[in-house]
């Protein structure tokens, strides 16, 4: 069986991943390639768990730490339960989020050292990187106002500008230096124009 590939979606809060998401879905499927659809944190039943805890606003407070080790407590268990077996059947996994997003929101906006995040990522993942990563990019105030009229903030979303603006820095600082895998999708356009720009990644993607 010809193993799968692992696409992801990136980008800061609101800026239209889960959305998006199922526009790739829909693509692949008329492609007739079976898709497994999933995201981090989270994933599995107890990955959703560790989700639940990162994102309660309400909860005791979490050492910058203490989040990192949580995102890839859960990555470890979404990893081996999903996404290398839904890979080894030849399903592609279209995922809402991975390790761009530790690089981004703990390295870019809490400042934890890269140097630790690539660590635990050799540790937790071994060879498994995204074979395409989508990254929705928007002005951090669109996002924000569209992530707000959907819901109550989580634990993230209430955070202030400047770490928004780390996050956004290290997402497009990453997407710089791989450029082959990385994608930059302009967010803040009508929704059909920015999938208009996926479709094109995604045909470009199809024909490697
Ligand atoms: N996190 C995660 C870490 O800190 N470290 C990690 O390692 C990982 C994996 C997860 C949180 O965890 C953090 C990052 C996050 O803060 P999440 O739910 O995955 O949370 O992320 P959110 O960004 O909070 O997800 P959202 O659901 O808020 O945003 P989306 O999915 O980007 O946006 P979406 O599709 O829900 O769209 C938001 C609204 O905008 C509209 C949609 O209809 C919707 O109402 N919209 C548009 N409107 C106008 N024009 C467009 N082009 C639009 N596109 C979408």
């Amino acid at each position: 069986m010809k193993r799968g590939k692992f696409i992801t979606l990136e980008g800061g809060e609101g800026v239209g991943k889960t959305t998006n998401l199922t526009f790739i879905k829909d693509y692949l499927q008329q492609q007739n390639i079976t898709v497994t659809v999933t995201r981090e944190p989270g994933g599995t039943a107890l990955a959703e768990k560790i989700r639940h805890l990162v994102l309660d606003i309400d909860g005791e407070s979490i050492s910058d730490t203490t989040e990192l080790l949580l995102m890839f407590a859960a990555r470890a268990q979404h990893i081996q339960h999903v996404i290398e077996p839904a890979l080894a059947r030849g399903d592609w996994v279209l995922c809402d989020r991975f390790t761009d997003a530790t690089y981004a929101y703990q390295g870019g906006g809490r400042k934890v050292s890269i140097a630790t995040i690539a660590l635990l990522e050799q540790l937790v993942q071994g060879d498994l990187r995204p074979d395409l990563t989508l990254l929705l990019d928007a002005p951090i105030e669109i996002g924000m106002e569209r992530a707000q009229k959907r819901a109550a903030f989580d634990r993230f979303e209430a955070e202030k500008i400047s770490f928004f603006t780390g996050v956004r820095d290290m997402y497009l600082s990453r997407a710089a230096e791989q450029p082959n895998r990385i994608k930059v999708i302009q967010a803040n356009q009508p929704l059909a124009d920015v999938q208009k720009d996926i479709l094109a990644v995604m045909q470009a993607f199809m024909i490697c």
